[in-house]
């Protein structure tokens, strides 16, 4: 590792900086966003490696370039992990994204303008669950549904009405800011009504649904994608598991149907990750992420905010904020809380009036928290935190706070050897050079 960056700090000084003054801000801020993580240093490695120069079209044994054999043993060995730890009869380890999962299994099992129904995007789901500006929702027809006003959950009765009525061929459940758990043998159920099939996309939850600490989907399910680098914590990129009658059907629909050379050195560091998540430790760590999330939206919910339904299940909560200040908006505590070292992203809480980029919510979650260890005590403060900082923007308190941050995230290091190993580099190229 150290060579590697002898390296980089020798051709591309200005990189070197830009890569060091980050670690210093994942060092040194409170990362309270619900889709990000710390990966392991192991998972890192994984990624700095020569497979990464590999073309490898096809799958294991089945390439179109010579040369693939040690390129093999990495995606086989993440197949294998990836079934293993999920329980799945097929995985797909080539998604390089999210999305990319998510079209591949349209590609796989629609026909253009064949009937979608999804979340919506303003209730909890992704863009790439149809939203009219992305390729899902220009190939496809798209119906949608939300949670319920009042309970602020998913709201069945609209579900199963609206696949009776539409009749979809394929119906999604899985969510990018919900904060209860998902009831998959429920809509197994409605699938089962109508006769469609059913995707869970659990790129939020797919950590948790490894360690066990919520339901898994894979039971009920005709696809699950994932991301492999939220609650998962791995490398950047996505995993495709589905039932065997789809196994060939996905794995021509990522390639060719969608994607062209894999990223070999990304799926290396799945299998890493996948290997990982199969630990006692990162199964602990799951659960201590639910409590976690569990105590912050406590804590918040007493300083005054509200929380969206009532609480989480989960890794994140939704906070709305009008309760605590009618003219806060998400956007605007975002930005306070930044000055802080407190990392959220503004969110719309369902049914928000204000414009999406705007926001009356906040989303929050304690994935990145966790990995640094913190638990039960360290969520209290940060509630107690979030609430000074929003209450009192002022100059004075944010100064306060954040040297309090600060001093808490030195408390709990993360890439500590590498962000030190990196520092001590540029210093003697500096000292060698003056
Ligand atoms: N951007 C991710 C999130 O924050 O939830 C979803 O793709």
């Amino acid at each position: 590792m150290l060579r590697i960056f002898e390296a980089l700090l020798e051709t591309d000084p200005e990189i070197f900086e830009a890569i060091v003054a980050d670690i210093e801000r994942q060092n040194l801020y409170l990362n309270l966003i619900a889709s990000e993580n710390y990966t392991s240093p192991a998972v890192l490695a994984a990624l700095a490696n020569p497979m990464q120069n590999k073309y490898a079209e096809g799958y294991p044994n089945r390439r179109y370039y010579g040369g693939c054999d040690f390129v093999d043993i990495a995606e086989r060995l993440a197949i294998e992990r990836a079934k293993q730890l999920f329980n799945a009869d097929h995985a797909n380890v080539q998604p390089h994204a999210g999305v990319q999962a998510n079209m591949a299994v349209y590609l796989a099992c629609l026909e253009h303008g064949d009937v979608i129904l999804s979340p919506a995007l303003a209730h909890g789901g992704h863009l790439s669950h149809g939203a009219p500006v992305t390729a899902s929702g220009k190939f496809y027809r798209v119906v949608q549904y939300g949670v319920n006003k009042e309970t602020e959950t998913i709201d069945f009765d609209q579900v199963r009405q609206l696949a009776r009525e539409h009749k979809p061929k394929l119906i999604i459940c899985g969510y990018s800011a919900y904060s209860r758990v998902v009831e998959f043998d429920k809509f197994r159920e409605i699938a089962d009504e109508v006769g469609a099939l059913l995707l869970a996309d659990i790129a939020h939850i797919a950590g948790l649904v490894a360690a066990g600490a919520h339901p898994s989907p894979v039971p009920y399910c005709d696809f699950v994608t994932t991301t492999t680098h939220k609650t998962l914590r791995g490398p950047r990129g996505a995993l495709i598991l589905c039932k065997s009658e789809w196994a060939q059907s996905i794995d021509k629909a990522v390639f060719p149907g969608s994607q062209g050379g894999p990223f070999m050195h990304v799926i290396a560091a799945k299998a890493v990750c996948f290997k990982e998540a199969m630990s006692e430790e990162f199964r602990q760590d799951q659960f201590q992420t639910v409590a976690n999330a569990r105590a912050l939206a406590e804590e918040l919910r007493r300083q005054g905010f509200r929380i969206v339904s009532g609480g989480t299940d989960n890794h994140l909560m939704l906070v709305d904020l009008r309760p605590f200040n009618p003219n806060l908006t998400g956007a605007d505590a975002e930005k306070l809380l930044q000055r802080a070292h407190i990392i959220v992203n503004k969110n719309a809480i369902p049914f928000d009036e204000r414009p999406p980029m705007k926001a009356s919510g906040i989303r929050i979650g304690t994935p990145a928290c966790t990995t640094r260890k913190m638990k039960e005590e360290e969520m209290k403060l940060i509630g107690r935190w979030i609430a000074k900082v929003l209450h009192d923007p002022s100059d004075e308190t944010i100064v306060q706070l954040r040297n309090e941050v600060v001093e808490l995230c030195q408390q709990f290091p993360i890439y500590a050897d590498l962000w030190e190993t990196m520092k001590s580099l540029r210093e003697e190229v500096t000292v060698k050079s003056s």
